[in-house]
Order: structure tokens, then sequence, then C-alpha cells
């Protein structure tokens, strides 16, 4: 039988071809032999030809079929994939070929996604519109924070902080990626009594405010905190995608919840942060957008996370800012049925940031503050106010420093952190 051509540089991708773009670094061999490889390992193939393969299957071989430098496309047969599976994707696309040998180093750099699979998945049920109807903000992007310090709080204490922050200004406050239901801080009284704040601020404020409470747990006790937050009128609900798996998240999309979804990205940057091997933050994105989260981390070029602009050199922070746009771009691609998802920048920043940020990132953002509003000399409060005066004079086109004159949150902010 004539072996399956896993290589075939005449091949035009079909429509209905799930393809990758992968970026592979040989070893001991070329190019060609290991994009090959990478194709047979994860579609239909192993190290040496089977006796039991059957004639009928060869259509279900991913085919190389460009290769540009180290930068190789490979196109995988829809029927290759079961539709709505995500983890199956992920399996065959992003399985064993990190660990090949004949490769020195292999990332996943992008994906296109063909409609049939799309539309075998939900993607988001609220979207940047529907979250912006959810929280009646409109002209701006929304400003949120993270309770601080991450972990220790007592309940109340952890509630007060909320409170605080939304009487500042902030229209979202969220659980840390590491806080689930430690004996400090218990999930369901912590649900009930941050809620409450939540409520009493909507009153006081005449604003809506939303709590990003972290469900990330036990796939079958993920659901139920999921359940009860939707009883007690929550509008969100936190998960952090990676640590939770996408079987899971698919599990907590498809209890389709009347919440919106906030995705954490914790440990994502042991798969993403290397250019070199493993998977790019796009190709994560777009899987979070397949199953369906509304809100997803995506970076922020100025911030803590990945190098401080003064550490990275021009060249790398240009490299930072084209990743971090290109992957908000793609979250509001059009993508038929698949609602878009609202970027979220975090880590590190202080309003200082606010004007760099609106201008790269543009208004359909959430922009969110820990250590940037609840170490603001004058508490929590004060300091989500300086955040919501620096997003004021932003939309203004009126420079922080001049705006600051006669706001005296966000004058300590910047005489504390600078611009
Ligand atoms: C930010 C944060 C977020 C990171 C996640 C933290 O706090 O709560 O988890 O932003 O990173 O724990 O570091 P600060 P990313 O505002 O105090 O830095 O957004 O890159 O996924
Ligand atoms: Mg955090």
């Amino acid at each position: 039988m004539k072996p399956v051509d896993f290589l075939n540089l005449k091949y035009k991708p079909k429509s209905s071809d799930l393809v990758c773009l992968f970026r592979v670094e040989p070893n001991k061999v070329s190019i060609k032999e290991a994009s090959e490889n990478v194709a047979l390992e994860s579609s239909i193939g192993t190290w040496d030809e089977v006796s039991t393969e059957k004639a009928y299957m060869k259509k279900l071989g991913a085919k190389v079929f460009s290769i540009k430098g180290n930068k190789v496309k490979i196109a995988y047969p829809g029927e290759l994939f079961e539709g709505g599976n995500a983890p199956n994707i992920l399996s065959s696309i992003a399985g064993n070929i990190f660990g090949m040998k004949i490769v020195k180093n292999l990332r996943l750099d992008d994906i296109k996604i063909p409609d049939g699979i799309l539309n075998s998945f939900s993607g988001p049920k609220y979207g940047i519109n529907g979250i912006r109807k959810m929280m009646k903000v409109y002209d701006r992007p929304l400003v949120g924070t993270i309770v601080k310090p991450k972990l220790g709080l007592k309940t109340l204490d952890h509630a007060k902080v909320a409170y605080e922050a939304w009487m500042g200004g902030c229209d979202l406050v969220k659980d840390d990626e590491n806080l689930s239901s430690q004996r400090f801080n218990q999930f369901e009284e912590r649900l009930a009594r941050t809620l409450e704040m939540a409520d009493r601020a909507e009153e006081e404020t005449g604003e809506k405010k939303a709590y990003l409470v972290n469900v990330t747990a036990e796939t079958k006790e993920m659901m139920k905190r999921a359940e009860l937050v939707e009883q007690l009128g929550g509008k969100f609900i936190m998960v952090d995608v990676v640590t939770e798996g996408f079987g899971a998240l698919q599990t907590l999309r498809e209890g389709d919840f009347k919440m919106a979804i906030h995705a954490h990205r914790a440990m994502h940057a042991a798969f993403t942060r290397n250019p070199k091997h493993g998977i790019s933050m796009m190709v994560l994105a777009d899987m979070v957008r397949l199953i369906g989260c509304d809100t997803l981390h995506i970076g922020t070029v100025v911030g803590k996370l990945e190098g401080r602009l003064d550490e990275v050199s021009e060249i790398e922070e240009e490299i930072e800012k084209k990743v971090v746009k290109e992957t908000k771009i793609r979250l509001a691609q059009d993508w038929g049925k698949i609602k878009s998802v609202l970027a979220v920048s975090s880590g590190g920043l202080h309003p200082g940031h606010i004007p760099f940020l609106m201008k790269n990132l543009g208004k359909d953002l959430v922009m969110q503050f820990g250590g940037g509003i609840h170490a603001h000399k004058l508490g929590t409060g004060a300091g989500a106010r300086a955040v919501r005066q620096a997003v004021d004079a932003t939309m203004q086109k009126i420079s922080l420093k001049e705006y600051a004159k006669n706001h005296a949150e966000l004058r300590i902010a910047l005489e504390q952190w600078g611009k």
C-alpha cells in the first residue's frame, strides 16, 4: 500500500481543513523530514509504517503544505477531529509532538479553525457587547481590581476591600487566581458577603458592579459553586482555564449559566513564554474563545509580567506589543456565530499606564489593578478613584499631569509610581 504523503508542498488546503502554523527547529535532520514527522505524529502516523493501516483512512493524514525558513504550515482534515471536543483537538495538534527527539524545538504559533469546527462549539455567551450591556458601560474601558493580598484575608475583610474598590469606581472586583475555598476564606461565605457589598455599592453609586468569584475546583465541585453564584444573582464567575483544563472548562460553559465567564490564564507562561518551543498565547486565546469564556487576560506590555518596560529592549517591547495587540484583534475577529471575547490587561499596572494601554489597546478592554489600587498611599478607595480619574483624563485627551492638578488621588498615584 502506497504510504500516506504527510509532505505535499503542492497541496492546497481545503476550507474544511484546520491549518496550523508551527516553528520547527529540526534535530540533526532536514526541516522537511522533521516537519513530515510532526504531521504524521499529530494525525494518524507513528515512527514506522504499521501493517494494520487501511486504505480508507489515508485521507485523514495531515499534510505539510508550506515550509518557509523554520515556519511550517500543516493542514489537518476536519474529519480527523471530534466536533465540540476541545481536548481532542489539542491532543492532536498540541500533543506528543513537543516531545519528539526529531525536533530540538517546536512551537505551535497559530491555528486557523474551519467553520465546521467553529460551529460545533458554543463560544462566549455574552462577548464584548453582552458585557458592556450587563455593566451599562459603553464608551470607556472597564476597570477592575483583584482583592489583595491574594491569599490570607478573612472573609469579612475580603468583602470590605471589595466594597471600598467598588465605591472608588471599580466596575469589577475579582478573586485572585489562587483563592478558592481555603479555611481562612471559605467560598460560600465569601460569595454571600461580597455579593451583598456589590449590591450595596450598586445602590450607593448607581453604577453596575460585578464580583468575579473564582470557582476553579474539581469539576463537579466547580459546577456546584457556579450554580450557587447564579442562585445568589452573581453576574460573573472566574476560572483558571489552564489549571482547570479544557474539558472541565467546556463542562462549565455547557452549564449555560446566566453569567459571564472570566478566564484567568495562570500557568500559561509555562508553555507560551519560550518563543522557540511550546504554544503561543494566540492559540490559547483561540481555544478559550471557542470554548466560550467572555473575558481573557492577554498581557500588558508595560506591566510586571514577561519583563518590565525598562528591562526589555525596544525590539522586545515592539514584539510584545505586537503579540498583545494581535491577540486582542483575534479575540474580536469575525467568527460567525461565535461571539467576541473582551481582552483583559493586568499585572503590575498603575494609573500612569492607562494612556499607553488605551492608546495601544483601545477602549474595548478591561484594565485591572491589584497593587496599583491597594498600594495607593490613601488606600483602596483612593486607588480606585485615581484609576477612574486617569481614564476620564485619557478619554478627554487631557494629560495625566494636567488632570492631576485638581485630582488629588491621581496626583498621589503619579507621585508614587510615575507615569
Ligand atoms: C495582578 C495579578 C494577575 C496577573 C495575571 C497577579 O496583580 O492578580 O494574576 O495580572 O497575569 O496575581 O499578579 P497586580 P496575566 O495588579 O497586583 O500585579 O494578566 O499576565 O495573565
Ligand atoms: Mg493574580
